[in-house]
């Protein structure tokens, strides 16, 4: 399959609130494939792999990235699947380069949240056409769904990236293109916030500037495996970044200004 069914009007929905839901995009195979995938991963993680549970808590959040350089189907999601010609049409590009993947799982118990944050300053990437499609791998309730301020992405505002220390100490990259973030759960009636409840083969596909956040997972039973995916288009270039980037990709040979493709971030749209 290579043209994802989705309407001008959810288009139009991405540019003006910064993420939109939709519905039945990915196929079980596709779902099931990844499941298998993640769940490969976590037995065998790779060098990026973060825990961001302490010892001893109940739960897990299990974060790691570039699945798609060691299982198959993670490489085939990139270069056969649906996604890239949804980030095709989403953000108006003739071509699209594969950024990066990113899994979160958060198992049942995990209390630890998903700060609020927006994605582009942790990236060394600079443009308007980066897309993230979040994919659950399980039925997703609305309180366990990341939460997205709506509009966020047309604020004009880049936010302080911080990283998570061990012993709960925080590193915020002092960039002077970037402002602390507010305290946006003091400010909710300043905001419309958008999340969705999600069954399998439902995607968000959200904007790299757009704010968001989410709960850790309350249920007892149900795991929460998100497998998400970052697309980059034709306006975008590889950018200097002060301080400490995420994912830490290296490796790659680009220099400031250079078009991203490469043998690290493929093109896989057209195919
Ligand atoms: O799955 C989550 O909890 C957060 C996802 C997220 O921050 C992202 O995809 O950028």
């Amino acid at each position: 399959m290579t043209s994802p069914t989705i309407s001008d009007a959810d288009v139009a929905r991405y540019r003006r609130d910064g993420a939109v839901c939709l519905r039945g995009v990915f196929p079980m195979e596709w779902i099931d494939r990844l499941r298998a995938a993640v769940d490969a991963d976590m037995a065998t993680p790779g060098p990026m792999v973060r825990i961001n549970t302490p010892e001893g808590n109940p739960g897990l959040f299990f974060v790691d990235f570039q699945l798609w350089q060691r299982h198959e189907a993670c490489r085939a999601f990139a270069f056969e699947s649906p996604a890239p010609a949804l980030a095709a049409r989403l953000m108006g590009s003739n071509e699209v380069v594969y950024y990066h993947d990113h899994l979160l799982v958060k198992e049942p118990r995990t209390a630890e949240r998903t700060p609020w944050h927006h994605d582009q300053p942790y990236y060394p990437v600079d443009g308007e056409q980066i897309v993230s499609l979040w994919l659950p791998l399980d039925p997703v309730s609305r309180d366990t769904c990341v939460e997205y301020v709506r509009g966020s992405h047309r604020w004009g505002r880049w936010f302080q990236p911080k990283f998570f220390r061990k012993g709960g100490v925080d590193m915020v990259v002092e960039d002077p293109r970037f402002e602390p973030l507010p305290d946006l759960d003091s400010e909710r009636d300043r905001h419309e916030f958008l999340s969705w409840e999600m069954e399998p083969g439902d995607v968000i596909a959200f904007h790299a500037l757009t704010l968001h956040g989410a709960a850790g997972n309350r249920s007892s039973e149900r795991r929460r495996r998100a497998y998400a995916t970052r697309w980059c288009g034709d306006d975008t270039r590889y950018a200097a970044r002060v301080g400490q980037i995420s994912p830490p990709i290296g490796g790659h040979g680009l220099n400031p200004g250079d078009r991203l493709e490469c043998a690290t971030f493929p093109k896989v749209w057209p195919r």
